[in-house]
């Protein structure tokens, strides 16, 4: 099939599930083109049925704002054109399903047929779609998708209990290559950044308010006090300098590290210890998933989705959103004993080995051939 892919080519979770999809995918054979204004981060891979295109919008002083939606439309149907266009995947649906749907309509004019598939990621749902200054072009082009995906249970209940949708929503859970991940053990470098007598404790994200980055360091404030152990912080946001404040006050600063955005989080993970994602909202929580799948366990909140991948005293630990207490607690528990720790880093791994690419991926492709 050829199937075009639009996403935010950016370090978040839905431009990375939807940018190792479009690889799984041109590893089957079928031709992947993206379509966004940047080659997306996790495009390293270089294969002769990847293409990307580049989505240009030219400053112009009349406008405030740059018509992102009508570039995007514009640029889909000229592909879709040129390179005979089989589905259409949108991956976060503001505003990718809206300008998805205008394409539609504009190649309707011409009698060419593009089917199109929302995949719903989380805050295009529950922070930003539901506003009322969104909602109304976000619930009519869910509505107008022909398929509509969502990564978890959970977000599948909360779009129906948010938006107004006559349309079946299936749920097709994130994923992970996990044959992949095994080559980079070999670059472990744990040595860099802890000694061997401490412990490493990761937390991956954009570092946004809604990540809880505050309790991120107090959750870690309170396990270095009986485990010895390092923060590594990767990504970068708005709340970074908050983190780095609180963790001087609490005088935890120079255990703290803070890493920036990066795209070698597997090389970190590779050798951490623990994983801490106390979100007060997350529709699955790819990042906890990545963990796992290095071996990882991981202490979150219990917020939207985590439950449907984190499971509680398997893979790690889940407690309400907030109760900081709780999750030190419930690390201490898992990084006290060495044999427990190596129990919970294996039922990581067997947790995440349940969302291998390999399954879910043939999930998407079902899906495409039944809309063409
Ligand atoms: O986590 C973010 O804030 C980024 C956001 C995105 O769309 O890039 O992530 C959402 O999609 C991810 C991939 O499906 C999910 O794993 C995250 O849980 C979800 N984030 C939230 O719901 C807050």
């Amino acid at each position: 099939m050829k199937i075009a892919i639009v996403c935010y080519p950016t370090f978040g979770g839905s431009g990375v599930v939807a940018t190792e999809l479009g690889i799984s995918l041109s590893k089957r054979g079928h031709e992947i083109h993206f379509v966004t204004y940047k080659q997306p981060v996790r495009l390293e891979y270089l294969s002769h049925n990847i293409r990307y295109h580049e989505v240009l919008v030219p400053e112009y002083p009349l406008f405030h704002y740059q018509p992102y939606e009508l570039a995007l439309s514009s640029k889909l149907v000229t592909v879709v054109k040129n390179y005979k266009i089989d589905v259409l995947h949108v991956h976060y649906a503001i505003p990718h399903a809206y300008a998805g749907f205008m394409a539609q309509q504009m190649l309707a004019e011409d009698g060419i047929s593009l089917p199109m598939m929302t995949t719903l990621h989380g805050t295009d749902i529950t922070l930003v779609g539901s506003h009322s200054f969104y909602k109304p072009a976000v619930n009519f082009s869910i509505n107008r998708s022909d398929v509509v995906t969502s990564v978890s249970e959970s977000l599948k209940k909360d779009t129906l209990a948010i938006f107004d949708i006559k349309k079946d929503i299936k749920v097709v859970p994130n994923f992970i290559d996990i044959s992949n991940l095994s080559q980079s053990f070999d670059d472990c470098q744990r040595e860099l950044f802890a000694n061997e007598d401490e412990k490493v404790i990761t937390h991956v994200s954009n570092l946004r308010q809604v990540k809880r980055i505050d309790h991120v360091i107090q959750i870690f404030h309170k396990i270095q006090s009986s485990i010895k152990s390092k923060l590594i912080i990767i990504g970068d946001g708005p709340e970074r300098e908050m983190a780095s404040n609180l963790a001087s006050e609490l005088s935890i600063r120079d255990r703290v590290m803070f890493l920036g955005k990066s795209n070698e989080v597997e090389k970190i993970l590779c050798y951490s210890d623990l994983f801490l994602l106390p979100s007060e909202k997350e529709s699955f929580g790819l990042a906890a998933l990545e963990a796992m799948a290095h071996g990882v366990p991981v202490i979150s909140s219990n917020a939207g989705g985590l439950s449907e991948v984190n499971i509680d005293g398997v893979s790690g630990y889940m407690s309400n959103v907030g109760d900081v207490e709780n999750m030190a607690l419930n690390g201490i528990k898992i990084l006290f004993n060495e044999n427990t720790l190596e129990q919970f880093k294996k039922g990581a791994r067997s947790t995440a080995e349940k969302f291998d690419v390999k399954e879910i991926v043939s999930q998407y492709e079902d899906l495409y051939k039944q809309m063409i």
